[in-house]
């Protein structure tokens, strides 16, 4: 069989990164598209930045779009760029509308045009779920987005399934739960918890200022979540999933498993600053990715203990390496 040829957006994120190295190990030909820094911020995928093709482009731009998929004629294509942090969107609204919302249908018209049976692959998110309508939160469950940034992922939700049944492409969307790893962003509530327990275990901080405590996730680990992403696109038939764990925890329970795991109490070092809450809050989130565990045989590998410990682990390696 010929090689076939991904185009990931957002290659330099998280996701971008181990679904790079996922799919390089599936035999792909893997292009990543990279918007124009100052400086180069390639940290996530140095060690395989000989193994892939970068290539500049903007979510932003539609010509660079169109120019992306007309030379590259991509296979498959994985939409993971967005400006993802929620509280962002807030001071960003605009800004995380035309990445996280237009950008999405930016692509599929340069698809349409080009390339229409490219295989689309839309990261969705938990946030569309926002004040839930039900729990668990499944595929058919009404949308009530609580930020510019929940907001903006419906639209890039609808729009996917708008050019599936207007075009018919073949068009994911993928509801994806939170999923951390060692990558995420230390601006991210967990990677921020576990940064700052190695840094307190090590002796260079003393206090950490959190939000919202009460607040309850279903995090998963980014690598297993990146699979799930491929398998969408391999189906007879485009579809939507939600990908999760099936577990609640809150941000405080966060905090006593990543403290706990280097004997030390979280009561000794967090403190409640205002400045980290937000004007809407999601107060919880569960996933029931039963449709995904039948349809594409997905289910989690890595369970939340064992994720919070690998990135303890991770920071502490990486503070004490200097
Ligand atoms: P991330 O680490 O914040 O990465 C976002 C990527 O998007 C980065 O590579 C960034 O490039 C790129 N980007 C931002 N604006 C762009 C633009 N205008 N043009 C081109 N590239 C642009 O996010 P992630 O955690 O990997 O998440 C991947 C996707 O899944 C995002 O769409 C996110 O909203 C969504 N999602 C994430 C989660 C989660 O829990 N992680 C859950 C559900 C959905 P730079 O390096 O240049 O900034
Ligand atoms: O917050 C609470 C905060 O910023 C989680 C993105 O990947 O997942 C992510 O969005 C919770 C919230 O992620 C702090 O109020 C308390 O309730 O880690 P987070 P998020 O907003 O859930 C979804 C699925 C995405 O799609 C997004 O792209 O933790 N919290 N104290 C805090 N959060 C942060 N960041 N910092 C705190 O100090």
């Amino acid at each position: 069989m010929s090689q076939k040829t991904a185009l990931i957006t957002g290659i330099t994120g998280q996701d971008g990164s181990y679904l790079a190295e996922f799919l390089l190990s599936m035999n792909y030909r893997v292009v990543g598209m990279v918007r124009r820094t100052s400086t180069i911020n390639f940290d996530r995928i140095k060690h395989i930045q000989d193994q892939v093709e970068i290539v500049q482009g903007d979510l932003l731009d539609q010509s660079s779009m169109m120019d992306i998929v007309r030379e590259y004629r991509p296979d498959e294509v994985y939409n993971l760029a967005a400006q993802s942090f929620v509280p962002t969107s807030f001071s960003q609204p605009v800004l995380t509308g035309e990445f996280t919302a237009l950008g999405v249908t930016r692509i599929l018209e340069a698809i349409r045009h080009l390339k229409p049976d490219t295989r689309f692959y839309q990261a969705s998110s938990s946030e569309m779920f926002g004040k839930v309508q039900e729990v668990p939160q499944r595929e058919s469950t009404p949308l009530y987005p609580r930020s510019p940034y929940g907001v903006a992922k419906v639209y890039g939700h609808w729009i996917t399934v708008n050019y599936r049944e207007s075009y018919d492409l073949y068009a994911c969307s993928g509801i994806l739960f939170n999923h951390e790893s060692p990558r995420r962003g230390l601006e991210f509530v967990t990677h921020k918890v576990t940064h700052a327990v190695a840094k307190i275990k090590l002796g260079m901080q003393k206090e950490l200022r959190m939000g919202n405590l009460d607040a309850r996730r279903d995090w998963g680990f980014a690598g297993d979540y990146v699979r799930a992403m491929w398998m969408m696109l391999q189906q007879d038939h485009a579809d939507d999933y939600v990908i999760a764990t099936g577990e609640t925890h809150s941000v405080r329970e966060l905090l006593e498993v990543a403290f706990n795991y280097v004997g030390l109490n979280y009561q000794d070092h967090v403190v409640i600053d205002q400045k980290f809450y937000r004007p809407a809050e999601v107060d919880l989130l569960i996933g029931d990715p039963s449709k995904a565990g039948r349809e594409l045989g997905w289910e989690p590998k890595v369970s939340f203990k064992q994720l919070v410990h690998m990135m303890v682990d991770a920071d502490l390696t990486d503070l004490q390496r200097g």
